[in-house]
C-alpha cells in the first residue's frame, strides 16, 4: 500500500498517530542510498557557488540569511545527523526539524547493547541512549521519512546498524523496510562486542550481500578505534588497516565499491596542534582509498561538555573535509560529551556543517594543500608505511585472526611501536562461539541474496521463483508483528501525553514530548564547587525538579564560574490564555531605500524643550544602530534642549519632510505641550500637510502622540526600521 496519508503541511505538526494507523499494511519506499545532486556554478542572490547541490523545497535558512534574500544554499555533500532520543515517536519529530535545516542522512542510534541480542526485537520498546531497532520502529520511521522527503523535496537516507549476532537478520529486515545506509564492519563485533571472530565474519558476508543488493550504503567502524584509543594520535596506522580489512572483505563478498564508505575522523583536537597532525592522515587515507566514499565525522574522542569547544573542533574538522573531500559530512550534537543529545543540538550541529561547508565553498580552488611541504610529505608516507608494516606483520603472524589474538588492535603505541595494551580476543571464545554450522553438500535456499554455495536448480531465473517470490522481490510478503509488550510501547507513551496534544498545551521539551526539561545558563561569581552547589539550589528555587549541572567552566578560580543547569518544569501553558502582540508590519530594506532615494528624503531631529536626553534619538538616527541613515535618509540633528520653533524653522530651511522630536521629560505635561506646540506652529506656518511629525520618548505612545497633533508616536523598544516603515507607508498613503 502506498501511503494514503495526505502530504505534510508545513504549518502543522506531524501526526504520529496517523503514522501508526495502518502501519502493518504500509509498504515503505525502498530507494537505496541517494547522493545529493551537485549543481555546478549555482547562482543564488548575488553569488555563484562552486560546491552546492539542489535546493530544498522547504527549509529553514541560517540565521544571517535574511541579509542575503533568505537564500539557503546546500553543500554538495550529504549531511548526517545522529538521533538518539530512545523513542521513535520523538525521533521522528526531530528528523523533520533536521531535514528542514539540511540533514539528508538520518542516523538513528541503537539502544545500548543491542549487539548482544541474538534475534530481531519486536514492537517499539523505549531504549537507553538510542532506540531498540525493531521492524515496527523502522517502518514507522521510514513512513515518516517518506512524507518528510516529499515535504523538503529531496530523498532522505535512513541509517542504522548491522552488527551483533543478529546482523544478517537485521540486514534483511532493513532491506525490507527501506533502510538506506548502515554501519557494517565485522571488526566492530570482534573488538568492541567480543562476538566470536569467525562468526562475525561469516555473518558479515551474508549481511553485506543483502545490503549490496538493496543499495544500502555501508559505513565501516574504524572511528571506534579512534574513539577508544588511549592516545588517538597514535592510532592512525591502525585506522588505515581497519579500513583496508573491511573494504577488501566487502569487495570480496560482492559489495560494489561505490556502496562502501569509510568512516573517517580527524583523530586529534586542540589544544593539540590538530590540523597539522590530522591533515597528513586525511591525505594518506584518500591516497590509499580513492575509489571509496568518504564519510567524515567530527572528533568525539576529545569532546567535553562545552558545546562551544565541541563546535570549534567540528569546524576545524570541517576545514579538513573541505580541503580534502567528504561525500558524507557527519555531525554529532555539540552536547554529545554530556550525553544529552537534544533536539536543538542536532539542529545546531547540522547548521554548523551547512554554514561551514557553504562558507568554504570553492576554497580548495584557491587554497591548495602543499603536498611538497617536507613535513607533510614525510608524514603521509610514514603513515602509509606504518600501515603496510602492520598488515605485513599480521600476515607473517598467521593472518587477521591471529593478529586479533595477539592484540594488534587498539594498542596505544603507534605501530610498529607497541604498549602491549591492545584488545586481545580469542578465536575460540567470545559470544556465539561454536555456532557456525557447515552447509550440507546439497544445501539450497530459495532466496535471492545469499552468500556462499547454494545448490539451486539449473536454469532458474530468480531463486525465489521456487517459493513464488521472496520478501525482497515481493514486498507484500513482508511480515509485521505489532506490540508484544503491553506497557512499554508507543501507544502507551502517546496515551500519557494525549491531553497535551488534544488541548495543544505547551510544555518545554528537549528530547521527549512533554518532558518539561529546560536548560538555564548562569554565571555565578564564586569558585566552581560552590557554584555547582549554588546552581542546584537556585534551580530548586526556580521550581525545577531533577536539577543537574550539565556543564561548568571556570572563568577565574575566584571571580566566577559559568554553569549550565538542566531541570524539569512541570507546567503546561494553554495557548488560549496567551496574549500575543501583533507583529508590527515593517517594510524591506530595499523598499525603504528605493523610496528614500527616489525622493531624496530629508529629516530634522532634535530633543526639544529643556531636555538633555540624546541617546534614544541617536539610536533612531545613527547608521551604527540600524537607524534612519541606514536607508540613505539625510538627517539633520539639531542637538538637545532645542526650542520647538527652531526645529520647525530648520525643517523649512532644509526642505525636510520629516520632523522627529524626542521628549523624555513629562513633568508638567512637558511632552504633551511640546507636541501640541509643534503641530500648532506647523499649521500656522502653512506647512502641516507637507510634514510628517513624529514624537518619541519613553512615556510616548502612538495614541497619546496622535491625540496631541502628531502623525505618530514611538515609545520604548522602537527601532529605526519601525520609524522608516511608518514614514514610507504614510507618505505613500498621502501621496506625498
Ligand atoms: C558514528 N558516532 O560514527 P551496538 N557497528 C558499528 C558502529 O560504529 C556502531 C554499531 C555497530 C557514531 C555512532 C557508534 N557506533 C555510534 C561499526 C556504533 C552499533 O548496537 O551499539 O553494539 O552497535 O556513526
Amino acid at each position: 500500500m502506498s501511503d494514503m496519508l495526505p502530504p505534510l503541511d508545513p504549518c502543522t505538526k506531524i501526526d504520529i498517530q496517523s503514522l501508526l494507523d495502518g502501519l502493518a499494511d504500509y509498504r515503505p519506499r525502498r530507494h537505496g542510498w541517494t547522493w545529493r545532486k551537485a549543481v555546478p556554478a549555482q547562482k543564488m542572490y548575488e553569488f555563484t557557488y562552486h560546491e552546492t547541490s539542489e535546493l530544498l523545497k522547504q527549509s529553514v535558512p541560517l540565521p544571517a540569511a535574511h541579509y542575503f534574500d533568505n537564500i539557503d544554499p546546500q553543500p554538495d555533500c550529504v549531511v548526517t545527523t545522529e538521533i538518539a532520543s530512545g523513542r521513535p515517536e520523538d525521533d521522528i519529530r526531530r528528523m523533520r526539524m533536521a531535514a528542514w535545516h539540511g540533514a539528508d542522512h538520518i542516523m538513528v542510534i541503537r539502544t545500548a547493547g543491542q549487539s548482544h541480542i541474538d534475534g530481531l526485537l519486536e514492537g517499539t520498546p523505549e531504549g537507553v541512549g538510542g532506540i531498540a531497532v525493531t521492524r515496527k520502529q523502522c517502518r514507522l520511521t521510514r513512513r515518516a521519512l517518506d512524507l518528510i522527503e516529499d515535504e523538503v523535496g529531496r530523498p532522505i537516507n535512513y541509517h542504522s546498524y548491522v552488527s551483533g549476532v543478529a546482523g544478517p537478520e537485521i540486514a534483511v529486515m532493513f532491506a525490507e523496510e527501506g533502510v538506506n545506509g548502515a554501519h557494517q564492519d565485522p571488526q566492530y563485533n570482534v573488538l568492541y562486542r567480543n562476538i566470536n571472530m569467525y562468526r562475525s565474519f561469516v555473518d558479515a558476508a551474508v549481511a553485506k550481500r543483502v545490503m549490496a543488493r538493496s543499495g544500502i550504503l555501508q559505513i565501516d567502524g574504524a572511528h571506534n578505534a579512534n574513539a577508544t584509543a588511549v592516545r588517538a594520535w597514535k592510532v592512525m596506522p591502525e585506522l588505515l588497516v581497519q579500513h583496508a580489512i573491511n573494504c577488501a572483505y566487502s569487495v570480496a563478498v560482492g559489495m560494489p565499491k561505490e556502496q562502501i564508505a569509510l568512516s573517517t575522523v580527524p583523530p586529534d583536537a586542540a589544544p593539540a596542534p590538530c590540523m597539522r597532525m590530522d591533515m597528513p592522515y586525511a591525505i594518506a587515507l584518500r591516497d590509499l582509498f580513492g575509489e571509496y566514499k568518504m564519510r567524515a565525522q567530527q572528533n568525539t574522542r576529545y569532546m567535553e561538555a562545552d558545546s562551544r569547544e565541541a563546535t570549534v573542533s567540528h569546524v576545524l574538522n570541517l576545514v579538513i573535509s573541505r580541503l580534502t573531500s567528504a561525500d558524507i559530512q557527519s555531525t554529532i550534537t555539540p552536547d554529545e560529551g554530556r550525553n544529552v543529545p537534544w533536539h536543538y543540538n542536532n539542529i545546531a550541529a547540522v547548521n554548523t556543517a551547512k554554514q561551514s561547508m557553504v562558507g568554504m565553498d570553492g576554497l580548495r580552488e584557491i587554497v591548495k594543500i602543499d603536498r611538497e611541504n617536507p613535513e607533510l610529505k614525510t608524514r603521509v608516507r610514514e603513515l602509509k608505511e606504518r600501515a603496510v608494516l602492520f598488515l605485513e606483520a599480521m600476515i607473517a603472524d598467521g593472518g587477521y585472526f591471529a593478529g586479533v589474538e595477539d592484540a594488534y588492535f587498539v594498542d596505544s603505541g603507534e605501530y610498529p611501536e607497541t604498549n602491549d595494551d591492545g584488545i586481545a580476543r580469542s578465536s575460540d571464545g567470545g559470544v556465539a562461539e561454536g555456532t557456525i554450522v557447515p552447509r550440507a553438500d546439497d544445501y539450497m535456499a530459495p532466496v535471492c541474496d545469499h552468500f556462499g554455495d547454494n545448490h539451486l536448480p539449473e536454469g532458474l531465473e530468480h531463486p525465489c521463483d521456487l517459493i513464488g517470490g521472496c520478501t525482497m522481490c515481493d514486498d507484500s510478503k513482508v511480515p509485521f508483528t505489532d506490540e508484544l509488550d503491553p506497557e512499554d510501547n508507543v501507544n502507551a507513551r502517546l496515551a500519557a501525553t494525549a491531553e497535551m496534544r488534544v488541548h495543544g498545551l505547551i510544555k518545554p521539551e528537549v528530547e521527549w514530548a512533554g518532558d518539561g526539561i529546560v536548560a538555564v545558563t548562569m554565571f555565578l561569581p564564586v569558585s566552581d564547587r560552590i557554584a555547582e552547589a549554588a546552581a542546584l539550589e537556585l534551580g530548586r528555587s526556580m521550581n525545577l525538579t531533577d536539577c543537574e549541572v550539565i556543564n561548568k567552566q571556570v572563568m577565574h578560580p575566584a571571580e566566577g564560574t559559568l554553569i549550565e543547569l538542566k531541570g524539569r518544569l512541570d507546567i503546561a501553558i494553554d495557548p488560549k490564555t496567551l496574549t500575543i502582540p501583533e507583529i508590527p508590519e515593517v517594510l524591506t530594506d530595499e523598499e525603504i531605500r528605493d523610496f528614500v532615494h527616489e525622493r531624496g528624503l530629508k529629516a530634522v531631529a532634535a530633543t526639544v524643550g529643556q531636555d538633555e536626553h540624546s541617546v534614544g534619538m541617536r539610536e533612531i538616527i545613527d547608521i551604527k544602530h540600524g537607524g534612519l541613515e541606514k536607508w540613505g535618509l539625510d538627517v539633520t540633528y539639531l542637538g538637545t534642549s532645542v526650542p520647538v520653533e527652531k526645529v520647525l524653522d530648520a525643517a523649512i530651511e532644509h526642505a525636510a519632510s520629516i520632523v522627529l522630536i524626542s521628549t523624555i521629560i513629562t513633568h508638567g505635561d512637558m511632552h504633551r505641550r511640546n507636541m501640541e506646540k509643534l503641530a500648532d506652529l506647523a499649521a500656522e506656518k502653512g506647512v502641516r500637510d507637507k510634514l510628517i511629525l513624529i514624537a518619541g520618548g519613553t512615556q510616548v505612545t502612538d495614541e497619546l502622540a496622535c491625540g496631541w497633533g502628531m502623525d505618530a508616536g514611538f515609545g520604548r523598544k522602537t527601532h529605526g526600521i519601525d520609524v522608516a516603515s511608518f514614514v514610507v507607508k504614510t507618505m505613500r498613503e498621502r501621496g506625498m
